[in-house]
């Protein structure tokens, strides 16, 4: 049986003193390095959420506040802080990732019109990224998913790969959440569980 870790968005921006950091963010990163090496992946792809400066997701391009909601091509949008923005050094993945152990990268949320928390697809299911065509043609049966944001790109993530027919497992102690409201992270859980994914840890 073939396995991938899916790493999710360990990005600078989601990380300590990042645009959009996610509380106690950096404590996965150990936690992933560990895991990779182990060495018991045949792939390991990380995703890379990767914006243009005037993406919409982004309070500032539509004169909106951080934290608003509005109806973007007929879905809600949350509005973030900038982050992400494509070539710069929030975009990056953080430096005490060991990137090196990374088979692929799949970059995500480039088209400025559509947000995409999934690794798998944009949030409006009108494109997929390649990551699932990847895993298949590397015959990958069941996937770990670990890293940023629990609560968003992590939650997906995950319950894309469940429905693409991956055994799907989320490492609870590789993930943290962003907790918008402090249930977020708690009710991903839920949700990933009723979903059919495991959660290990
Ligand atoms: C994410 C909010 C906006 C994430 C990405 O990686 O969870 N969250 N863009
Ligand atoms: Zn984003």
């Amino acid at each position: 049986m073939k396995k991938a870790l899916i790493v999710v968005d360990v990005q600078n921006d989601f990380c300590e003193g990042g645009a959009l950091a996610v509380p106690a963010a950096n404590s996965v990163i150990p936690y992933i390095n560990l895991l990779m090496d182990e060495n018991e992946y045949d792939q390991i792809v990380f995703t890379q959420d990767w914006h243009p400066k005037d993406h919409k997701s982004f309070a500032s391009t539509n004169g909106k506040n951080v934290g608003e909601t509005i109806n973007l091509n007929g879905i809600p949008q949350f509005m973030w802080p900038d982050h992400c923005v494509q070539g710069t050094f929030g975009a990056e993945f953080h430096r005490d990732l060991n990137v090196s152990k990374a088979t692929h990268i799949i970059q995500k949320g480039k088209n400025t019109e559509f947000d995409s928390y999934s690794g798998f697809q944009d949030n409006n299911h009108f494109m997929k990224t390649g990551l699932e065509d990847f895993l298949k043609y590397h015959d990958i049966q069941l996937v770990e998913i670990v890293g940023l944001a629990l609560d968003y790109c992590v939650k997906y993530t995950c319950i894309d790969a469940v429905n693409a027919g991956f055994i799907t497992c989320l490492h609870f102690n590789g993930t943290k959440a962003v907790n918008v409201k402090p249930e977020n992270g708690r009710d991903a859980i839920y949700q990933m569980l009723e979903s059919g994914v495991t959660v290990l840890g």
